[in-house]
């Protein structure tokens, strides 16, 4: 029989650690443990994990956390014999090894983060207990290729042609970490394209939008921060009256010219009130509609707004395919949109601190600094200035940095930006070149900031 990761041209040393992936997890008899990354990623990797292994008739608990420290990997005892880490701990492989060792357990890592300067992935066949399965090993853009839940949904294919219904929190994944940004590609791209051709979704080029209608949709609207529109219900009621739009029309019913019609709107009134063009672009992006969850882009915010919430556990048991756990996540989801709206008011409002390269924002509402600095830093502030938004609470403070395309191809690399200052300074972090973030003692935070701007300097040169 045909291995059923070769029609997503999966490359051969890939396969065979999904297969070794997939005896370890046979071999296990007691507690398979599962941690992930508690945003929507992490979720949809969790969740995946957890579906294939209650299909398989293994034991197991799964539970999501925001960063993995020292004293979580510490805390890891032989309880379970199996560890299966999601979306994170490639950067910790080396501290989670010799927990591994000690405690007497095997790990599987997925992960798609930056690992730690090293150029192997780490192997049970070294004798370091761990099997790591990360893309960016294998030439794949882990940025943009491939994500947690991308190697989540392969390793459960492994396990079981069946588990192909689960392809569609995959995508929902990429799509929470913004992998659709401008298309899938690679990985990504490989399994949207079998999971068309097995009909299983669809997709149509439309608006990035989610809601269950036009006005539901426009008021909701994140990302894109539409200025004046989002949250603002007489504004869009008003707007769709004079284009001729029903309020009540949806992406998958609506005419072809009206769309078109509201698209131009939105392109010119987006720009016009200093939207990132690069941002504005993605108007006309593809959406992927599934067969049997609908619009996936709603679905991957349904599930990622449950972390922001520290309801992980919804997510999950919505992907264990539980309507009312779908429908509160769709709740907790308009709930926090609103929430984020008021806060981008407010720093709309009230302007970043500006250091020479590099905009600083405080944000008070605990988790909201990734999604705050992204959104300020594409529809509201400059575009040519990396965003930092820090959180602070009584010993550390967090933050979220964010860049964009443009600046990364001048240099900018927020990932390593936050990971070394971060160290210097007693902290810890990391991430991606365009979306990074750290964890810095609360005493340390204006030299990490100087520090950070300096550097962002030396990556993008002086000119703005
Ligand atoms: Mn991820």
């Amino acid at each position: 029989m045909e291995d059923p990761l070769v029609p997503m041209a999966v490359s051969d040393t890939l396969i065979s650690r999904f297969r070794e992936a997939t005896s370890l997890i046979e071999s296990t008899e007691g507690m398979i443990r599962v941690i992930s990354h508690y945003d929507g990623d992490g979720i949809c990797s969790a969740g995946i994990v957890s579906v294939s292994l209650f299909r398989f008739d293994k034991r197991f608990h799964s539970s999501t956390m925001s960063v993995m420290t020292s004293r979580d990997i510490d805390g890891l005892d032989g309880a379970g014999n199996l560890l299966i880490v999601c979306d994170m701990g490639s950067s910790m492989a080396r501290e989670i090894s010799s927990r591994a060792m000690e405690a007497g357990f095997r790990c599987i890592l997925l992960d798609h983060h930056l690992p730690d300067g090293r150029g192997d992935p780490y192997s049970i066949s070294d004798g370091r207990g761990i099997l790591e399965i990360n893309p960016r090993f294998h030439g794949i853009n882990g940025s943009t290729g491939c994500c947690g839940s991308t190697l989540a949904y392969l390793m459960s294919l492994a396990l079981s042609p069946k588990n192909i219904d689960l392809g569609v929190f995959a995508l929902a994944g990429a799509i929470a970490d913004r992998q659709n940004v401008p298309s899938f590609s690679e990985l990504n791209k490989n399994i949207a394209d079998h999971l068309v051709s097995r009909q299983m979704v669809r997709v149509i080029k439309g608006l990035p939008l989610q809601g269950r209608n036009m006005e539901e949709s426009l008021i909701m609207s994140n990302d894109p921060f539409i200025t004046d529109l989002s949250g603002n219900p007489m504004k869009v009621t008003s707007i769709l009256n004079t284009l001729g739009v029903d309020p009540q029309s949806t992406m998958m019913d609506m005419e072809k010219e009206k769309l078109k019609l509201l698209q131009s709107y939105l392109y010119v009134h987006m720009l016009g009130s200093g939207a990132d063009p690069g941002a504005v672009h993605e108007l006309f992006r593809e959406g992927v509609y599934s067969r049997e969850w609908g619009d996936v882009q709603s679905l991957a915010f349904d599930i990622d707004s449950c972390g922001r919430i520290s309801e992980t556990g919804t997510g999950i048991e919505l992907i264990f395919g539980s309507r009312k756990a779908r429908e509160r996540a769709s709740e907790v989801r308009r709930a926090y949109r609103s929430r984020v709206q008021t806060e981008v008011r407010k720093i709309a409002q009230k302007g970043p601190r500006r250091l020479e390269y590099i905009d600083v924002l405080d944000v008070e509402e605990d988790k909201m600094g990734g999604i705050l600095a992204g959104i300020a830093h594409n529809y509201i502030l400059s575009h040519s200035r990396p965003v930092l938004a820090l959180s602070t609470d009584d010993e550390s403070v967090k933050v979220s940095a964010r860049g964009n395309r443009g600046l990364c191809k001048r240099g900018l690399n927020l990932g390593r930006i936050m990971s070394e200052v971060s160290k210097e300074l007693g902290g810890s972090g990391g991430g991606h070149d365009v979306a990074a973030g750290a964890t810095v003692p609360a005493g340390a935070i204006e030299d990490f900031l100087r520090k950070c701007d300096s550097m962002v300097g030396e990556q993008i040169g002086s000119r703005e």
